[in-house]
This record gives structure tokens, C-alpha cells and sequence, in this order.
């Protein structure tokens, strides 16, 4: 039975992390889903209720708790459940968590280059602001590419699970971008974590 509520839409890749996380520690029965629809401009009264910052991800407790943003979520869910932890406790766990937080910087601004080109109007776009964020994407990309090859493919742990969001929110929002013939290590890795269920059944729409 569920006992935890999460405010989720099929699109938003930083719930698509919470997903592949309950998937991967078996409590995907434990959280309802609750459909929201948002954008910054058009909040929705719901998460507003329960996250003033009117961001999803937010997780509703049994206590009725809410916890947000993605990085408590997740790590409140990672100790939920008794099998191996998907944020390392040992020596490994400022360096996955980095790795983490870089995958989250590409969703950012993968997600604000978003509201730039979807929601703003023509008028007001700014060009060398879109261009600085593809940049912050190009460069935590090659990144990876060059020096997390063999981290990312030692385990399917928060790192990973984040890369692998911030990757398949890339190919949903901009397929033009070309992403795996300029980083071909980090397209072999993804097509093989793609293979997972936890990714299979969360593909965004
Ligand atoms: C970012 C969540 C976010 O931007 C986290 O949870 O890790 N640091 C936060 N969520 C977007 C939806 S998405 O594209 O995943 C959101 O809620 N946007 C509405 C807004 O007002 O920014």
C-alpha cells in the first residue's frame, strides 16, 4: 500500500530520478503519484500547498512531511530500504555525490534553456544567455566523457542514476543536439543502463 505521495509529471527529469530510485531499491508500491502540471510562470496550487518554491519533485510523507528538492528526496528514500545504499556511505560518497550534482547542473540548465526557447516570448530571448548554458551542458558532458567512463560503469548508484536522467532529458528536449557522436564513451555507457528496467519504465513524455 502507498503510504508516501509524490507530486510528478512524465516530463520532469528530476522526478524521473526519484522514480529510477524507488525502481532500483524496490519501493516503487510505497508512493502514490500525484499528476501536476507547472511551469514557473503557472504554478500549480497543489505543490505550492506543500512547496512554497513550487518545484516538483516534493515527496509527501505518511506524517504529512513534505520533503523536496530531488537530492533530499532521494537521499531520504535511500534509507528507506535495506539493500545497498545508492549513495555510498564509505569514501566513495563526496565523489559520487559531485558527480551527482554535476548531472543536476546539466538538467538545470537543460530545464532553463527549456523555459527559455518553450515559454519565453521571441521578443525578450537572449541569445548569448541560451548559448552560455548549452555551453555549462558541453562542458560536464566532455567532462564525464574524459575522466568518469569507468566510475559511471562501476555502479548503477545516484551518480549514475542522474547522468542517465540528464541524458534522457536531452534526447527528449533537444534530439538535435548530436550528444553521442562528439561523446561516443558516454553514449556506449547509456545505451547499456538504458536497457534497465528502472529507465525502460520512466521514459519522459
Ligand atoms: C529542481 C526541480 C525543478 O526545476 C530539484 O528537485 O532537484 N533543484 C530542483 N523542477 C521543475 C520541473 S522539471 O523540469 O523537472 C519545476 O518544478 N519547475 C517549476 C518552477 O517553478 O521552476
Amino acid at each position: 500500500m502507498s503510504t508516501m505521495t509524490l507530486y510528478h509529471s512524465p516530463a520532469s527529469p528530476f522526478v524521473r530520478k526519484v522514480l529510477v530510485l524507488l525502481h532500483e531499491t524496490g519501493q516503487t508500491e510505497r508512493v502514490a503519484l500525484h499528476a501536476v502540471q507547472l511551469t514557473p510562470v503557472a504554478p500549480s496550487a497543489d505543490v505550492l500547498h506543500d512547496n512554497p518554491a513550487g518545484k516538483i519533485p516534493a515527496l509527501r510523507l505518511a506524517d504529512g512531511t513534505v520533503l523536496h528538492d530531488s537530492r533530499v528526496i532521494l537521499d531520504y528514500l535511500d534509507s528507506q530500504h535495506v539493500g545497498e545504499p545508492l549513495i555510498p556511505t564509505g569514501g566513495a560518497r563526496w565523489r559520487r555525490l559531485t558527480l551527482a550534482s554535476l548531472a543536476d547542473a546539466v538538467l538545470d540548465a537543460a530545464v532553463l534553456l527549456r523555459y527559455e526557447t518553450f515559454l519565453r516570448p521571441e521578443d525578450k530571448r537572449w541569445d548569448q544567455w541560451q548559448a552560455a548554458q548549452q555551453e555549462k551542458i558541453e562542458r560536464a558532458l566532455a567532462y564525464f566523457e574524459s575522466e568518469c567512463l569507468a566510475e559511471l560503469a562501476s555502479r548503477f548508484d545516484i551518480a549514475a542514476i542522474g547522468l542517465a536522467c540528464a541524458l534522457g532529458y536531452l534526447d527528449f528536449r533537444q534530439p538535435q543536439l548530436g550528444w553521442r557522436e562528439r561523446f561516443p564513451g558516454l553514449a556506449a555507457w547509456y545505451a547499456d543502463v538504458s536497457q534497465r528496467p528502472s529507465m525502460r519504465d520512466t521514459h519522459p513524455k
